[in-house]
């Protein structure tokens, strides 16, 4: 494979931004190589400079559930562009798409639009923090809420895949109100209730975790947290930056019917343009500025470009339809690698749910990050390589997600299934 172009753009890319990249994880430095430079992308296919094709199975790390640049999403963008980039003011676009997003998640009463995922919840956090008078949050060791100082404390995403330490530049006042629990554990959680009793404002969590690789809630650990949260008038906050419109059309909080009092959202709901969100009880979310007392603002906040990229996309998947065929083509990828790996004599453990899956290279099954941790990180970084090399582009690193879009045909998911025996078959 020629990858001539992307190598130089490279090094170029290295004298500008630190380690070439504007975000660590797309570095590949945990999988080995380099970053390809995209061209473009179109339906479930990325393009790099040199020409080569890739399915791709990292949709702009989830955004992009009806794949790259569907024509819809595209004319939206267009007809918006037309009117003009951004107003500092309120635009019907604004009122069209909460009420889209409120449709498939209705706990959600009331919401503020923010530009990115880490806005989103460090915003819920200060609100939280407003609301229940306290201070102290109880976050889960593995999951990955953004880079706001109290939350890259045993972080997962890129801090994981690098191996950091928490984050020098971190003020040990920012993160030491900032609690750990174990996910699928609700005796850890319970243990800080009873450590500081009264004084925890709220709990965050990504209720399928996805920034240590796909890892589901045991059965009954989100309704636990629910009950402990209620029991300790705790705000219950379900990032559902990653989850949301990925693990099922309303959401982890449709899926598994647990009712967060606040809820984080990105990624789909900006159609691939930058986005986030944060919503949930109409009586918590009057604490916002202007209404209430709890500062938060943006510039580009409801910005119209990406209310109506959001817009087009979760019009594109509110059918059921599409949600069938979208389970359909994860399960059968999901059985396919599996299937591959067991013939190769290669172990794994295949997550999934709904649409985000991770391939871990381990004998222990998955349930916190003390399981994840062990997983083989080179044996996965070489089947990265070999599926690259082959033209499947998968996350370059053994903790983060794999997603699918409504692009990923039968034809491509097989196409991908055959290209996973023969990197696996070649470990
Ligand atoms: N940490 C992000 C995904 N969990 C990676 C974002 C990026 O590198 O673009």
């Amino acid at each position: 494979m020629d990858i001539q172009k992307s190598v130089s753009l490279f090094q170029e890319a290295q004298t500008l931004f630190p380690g070439g990249v504007n975000s660590p994880v797309r570095a590949f430095r945990a999988v080995g190589g380099q970053p390809l430079f995209i061209a473009r992308g179109e339906g479930p296919y990325l393009f790099d400079v040199d020409g080569n094709r890739y399915i791709d199975y990292v949709l702009s790390w989830g955004p992009l559930i009806t794949g790259h640049a569907h024509p819809d999403v595209v004319k939206a963008i267009q007809e918006a562009a037309l009117q003009g980039t951004s107003y500092g003011a309120p635009s019907p676009l604004e009122i069209e798409l909460a009420k889209s997003i409120m449709e498939f998640m209705p706990n959600i009463e009331m919401l503020r639009f923010v530009n990115s995922g880490t806005e989103a919840t460090m915003s819920a956090l200060r609100l939280a923090r407003a609301y229940t008078k306290r201070e102290k949050i109880i976050k889960f060791d593995g999951c990955y809420h953004g880079h706001a100082d109290m939350l890259l404390v045993q972080a997962g995403s890129g801090v994981a895949t690098l191996g950091l330490p928490d984050s020098p530049g971190v003020p040990s006042a920012a993160a030491s109100d900032t609690l750990v629990a174990q996910f699928n554990d609700l005796e850890t959680v319970d243990a800080l209730f009873k450590k500081y009793p009264g004084r925890i404002a709220g709990i965050i969590v990504e209720p399928v975790a996805g920034n240590m690789g796909v890892v589901p809630p045991r059965p009954g650990f989100l309704q636990g947290l629910r009950s402990l949260a209620t029991q300790h008038e705790t705000v219950l906050i379900f990032d559902e930056v990653m989850t949301g419109f990925r693990v099922h059309k309303g959401g982890a909080q449709t899926l598994y019917n647990i009712k967060p009092d606040l809820t984080t959202l990105g990624k789909v709901i900006g159609g691939g343009l930058p986005v986030g969100a944060y919503g949930g009880k109409r009586e918590i979310m009057q604490m916002v500025a202007p209404l209430g007392p709890m500062y938060q603002a943006g510039t580009l906040s409801g910005n119209p470009l990406a209310m109506s990229a959001g817009l087009a996309a979760l019009e594109l998947i509110r059918g059921d339809e599409v949600w069938r065929k979208l389970e359909q083509a994860a399960a059968k990828l999901e059985a396919g690698i599996s299937s591959a790996a067991k013939h190769a004599g290669i172990p794994i453990q295949q997550t999934r749910v709904g649409t985000m899956f991770t391939t871990f290279f381990s004998e222990t099954k998955p349930v916190d990050w003390n399981t994840v941790k062990v997983a083989d990180k080179i044996r996965f970084g070489k089947f990265f390589q070999k599926m690259l090399e082959n033209g499947v582009y998968l996350a370059p690193s053994q903790f983060e997600a794999g997603f699918i879009s409504t692009m990923h045909t039968d034809e491509v998911i097989d196409a991908t299934i055959a290209t996973a025996e023969l990197a696996l078959k070649a470990l």
